[in-house]
């Protein structure tokens, strides 16, 4: 045991009435929402590089956390794997997530950095026989090094698509062999800053080539997790070529991948498309690629991924009401890749933070239930597309119509559509009643 949490116990759900601040108030992983557990619904996981990796920096100043495995050495990341794993005990957290980077130090070439991943990994082994806690994702960093300045798999240097396609073997064999439920890749620099010095043509294809090895490599080892896209549309890049789900799924498509890999969507991601969170997982419901989330919350002033814990539970009730309606998680689930303010110095923050993130989750979560049980919502969505199931209306979507049908079908019938109300407003009222 490190000292580094002393004092702080480990938290259980208390109940909506309790002062207690360190227990849950709303999560209560046995409680059964839609005949499944709470913990199984929302399959919380802990994101390594916000939590123990990030160490409080902004544009403007450096770090601000103190914290006694900050260092380059193997000790360090091993003191850092206690605590960490410290932390997912006191939670009671199901998963955690974590890039190559956060866990281990830079080697002075690849084979001494992946000796030291790899001895993480045996590290992180022998903990998890002993902890409840599961590897949601594995994940390289592919953009925090100056060699991935211009990009992994999109760098006009054939050298660094090299390097970046050995790191990302090296990662998912890592997450392999600690059963991770799916293996991640966000698009850290595959973007660009200006047309001028940029082939976009061949970046994105040599973007499908790496995407296509990942896939090949997962059946050649035989790893059963899912791969994951996560979108994101600025930030590092000026253009990232992972916009948001649409684009992701036009790019899957164009190299024959789009029944091999899904979306990890992330709340911030979304806000920077100018999406909501919801269209996005809609969209990709819709697509049939909704994967796992990465729940955050964006400042909606500042344009920036910012990264906080989420706490607007009216937002979590209609983001979980899509993840419900499209069946829940399967291998996916609910990673918090939020970081404390870097003003939140103390360790009870890091505790805190988690608690009040669980907590609107677990709200939005049996809000959304509510509404789809109550049946209100779909009801009346399926009234506005009711006139779809006449015979005719049926006929113009088989292809049996063609436009000059159409002119033939309104002349003989008299049509002159009625515009109806969409009743916006009534189904607000109707969403609020139940968060
Ligand atoms: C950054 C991303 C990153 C991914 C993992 O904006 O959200 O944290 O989730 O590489
Ligand atoms: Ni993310
Ligand atoms: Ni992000």
């Amino acid at each position: 045991m490190t000292d580094f949490f002393k004092g702080i116990p480990a938290i259980t759900y208390e109940g909506p009435e309790t002062s207690n601040e360190f227990a849950f108030r709303h999560y209560n992983p046995n409680e059964m929402v839609m005949g499944k557990r709470m913990e199984d619904h929302l399959r919380f996981a802990i994101a390594y590089w916000h939590s123990f990796a990030w160490q409080g920096g902004d544009p403007f100043g450096g770090q601000t956390f103190d914290r006694p495995w900050f260092g380059d050495t193997m000790d360090l990341a091993r003191l850092k794997a206690d605590v960490a794993f410290e932390m997912f005990d006191i939670l009671g957290a199901p998963f955690f997530c974590f890039h190559d980077a956060d866990v281990r130090p830079e080697g002075e070439d690849f084979a001494n950095s992946t000796r030291n991943l790899e001895e993480i990994v045996d590290y992180f082994a022998a903990k998890m026989e002993s902890s409840k806690t599961k590897l949601l994702w594995g994940t390289a960093n592919l953009f925090s090094h100056r060699r991935f300045m211009s990009g992994a798999a999109t760098n006009p240097d054939p050298d660094v698509f090299a390097y970046a396609g050995a790191t990302i073997k090296t990662c998912m064999d890592a997450t392999h062999k600690l059963g991770g439920a799916n293996y991640v890749l966000w698009g850290g620099r595959e973007g660009y800053e200006t047309l001028l010095n940029t082939d976009l043509t061949r970046e994105i294809e040599q973007a499908g080539r790496m995407l296509s090895m990942v896939v090949e490599y997962k059946h050649k080892i035989g790893f059963n997790g899912t791969i994951l896209i996560e979108p994101k549309p600025q930030e590092p890049a000026k253009h990232q070529y992972d916009y948001d789900v649409a684009t992701v799924y036009g790019f899957l498509k164009r190299f024959g991948l789009e029944n091999e890999v899904k979306v990890n969507i992330e709340q911030g991601h979304a806000i920077l498309a100018g999406h909501s969170f919801e269209h996005e997982l809609a969209m990709a419901a819709s697509l049939g690629i909704l994967g796992s989330i990465d729940i955050n919350r964006n400042d909606y002033q500042s344009g920036w991924d910012t990264d906080q814990f989420p706490n607007n539970v009216p937002e979590m009730a209609l983001a979980y009401y899509e993840v419900l309606k499209a069946g829940g998680f399967t291998t996916g689930g609910t990673n918090f890749d939020a970081k404390l303010r870097r003003q939140s110095l103390d360790p009870e923050d890091l505790i805190l933070a988690h608690v009040g993130g669980m907590d609107a989750c677990a709200r939005g979560l049996k809000a959304a239930a509510a509404i789809l049980e109550n049946g209100t919502l779909e009801a009346m969505r399926a009234e506005r597309y009711a006139g779809w199931n006449s015979d005719e209306a049926r006929k113009m979507l088989s292809g049996e119509y063609a436009l000059d049908d159409l002119e033939a079908y309104v002349r003989a019938s008299g049509l002159n559509p009625e515009p109806r109300s969409g009743k916006q407003e009534r189904l607000e009222n109707l969403v609020n009643r139940f968060v």
